[in-house]
């Protein structure tokens, strides 16, 4: 049979068959090859309910079409990276790596601001404004549900996953998009629900409520994944000019720097600065790019 690993604790994986959720092992030639298995993951399992592990054992994963370490997901079409402005504030820098890892991997990112509710609309757009151009993006709220049908119209029926800072409002949104988590459902199917978390008054960070990725697939065909949060992120181990190869903005049609190897940082006649100064490039995708940039470089020690 074949299945779509929904979550892993322990050892232990939940496999999905379309209909049904069984749990199991992966077999011993899974394990001694140190092969990992990743939520996403299609997975080809028996049936074995004599098993004192569980009533599955998991023998083959599928080839992934793509996989990310952090969070550690398999098999995705989008990544909706969700930040919110205050509580906790955002930090773009961190935002922007999760972002290249997605265009690294080949996973298409949808820029999701949460918490519009405790900013003003001026403020919710002019973060989006640093998006809009280069990907699609909304602004959400949880507490008022604003939105989130927009969200739900940019994912459905695909492999998608919440991802981004821990306390932004990932397990809240994946509650509002769950039909059978709203209390109200008519639904006699047991509620299946994200658990949520509180933001710390002291730092104003979240506690990293979610500790493992879970997928829930909802009746439209999407497979939504709630992933933990983090707080910071590392790099990927890529050379340092290959990073401006991640930022799609860069890479405008019709123009280029006078070098070809050009850095965009100190060179002369860049068309990257260039379109900065002109407005045409972010100054905080910018500033992300030199931090990004300055990172690897301890790769090449
Ligand atoms: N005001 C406001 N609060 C929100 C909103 N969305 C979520 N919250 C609150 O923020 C806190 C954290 O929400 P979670 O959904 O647990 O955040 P998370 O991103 O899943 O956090 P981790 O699992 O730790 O990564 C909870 O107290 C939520 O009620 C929102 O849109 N507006
Ligand atoms: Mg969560
Ligand atoms: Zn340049």
């Amino acid at each position: 049979m074949t299945g779509t690993v929904v979550k892993g604790i322990g050892g232990f994986y939940f496999v999905y068959d379309g209909s049904e959720t069984v749990m199991g092992k992966a077999r011993g030639n899974l394990k001694r090859n140190k092969e990992l298995i990743y939520v996403g993951d299609i997975v080809d399992f028996d049936i074995d309910e004599n098993d004192k592990d569980g009533e599955c054992v998991i023998h083959h994963v599928v080839e992934r079409r793509n996989h990310l370490k952090r969070p550690p997901v398999s098999n995705l079409d989008i990544l909706v990276v969700v930040f919110s402005l205050v509580k906790p504030a955002v930090n773009y820098p961190v935002i922007d790596k999760l972002i290249a890892g997605c265009e690294l991997a080949g996973i298409k990112p949808v820029i999701c601001i949460s918490k519009k509710d405790l900013v003003t609309a001026e403020e919710a757009e002019e973060a989006r404004r640093i998006y809009a151009d280069i990907y699609p993006s909304v602004c959400v709220s949880g507490a008022s549900g604003e939105g989130i049908e927009d969200l739900r119209k940019m994912i459905s029926g695909s492999n998608v996953a919440l991802a981004g800072p821990s306390g932004v409002g990932k397990s809240t949104i994946t509650n509002l998009l769950h039909p059978e988590a709203d209390p109200e459902s008519e639904d006699d199917a047991e509620p299946v629900i994200a658990q949520t978390g509180h933001i710390s008054h002291k730092t104003g960070r979240g506690r990293h409520t979610t500790r493992h990725v879970e997928i829930f697939p909802l009746p439209d065909g999407t497979m939504l994944y709630d992933t933990p949060g983090f707080t910071s992120l590392d790099m990927p181990e890529i050379k340092p000019e290959n990073v401006g190869k991640l930022f799609p903005e860069f890479n405008i049609s019709g123009q280029s720097c006078r070098y070809s190897d050009c850095m965009h940082i100190n060179e002369p006649e860049c068309a990257v600065k260039e379109a900065l100064a002109a407005g045409k490039i972010s100054q905080s995708r910018y500033d992300s790019y030199v931090i990004m940039t300055e990172e690897v470089k301890k790769w090449q020690k």
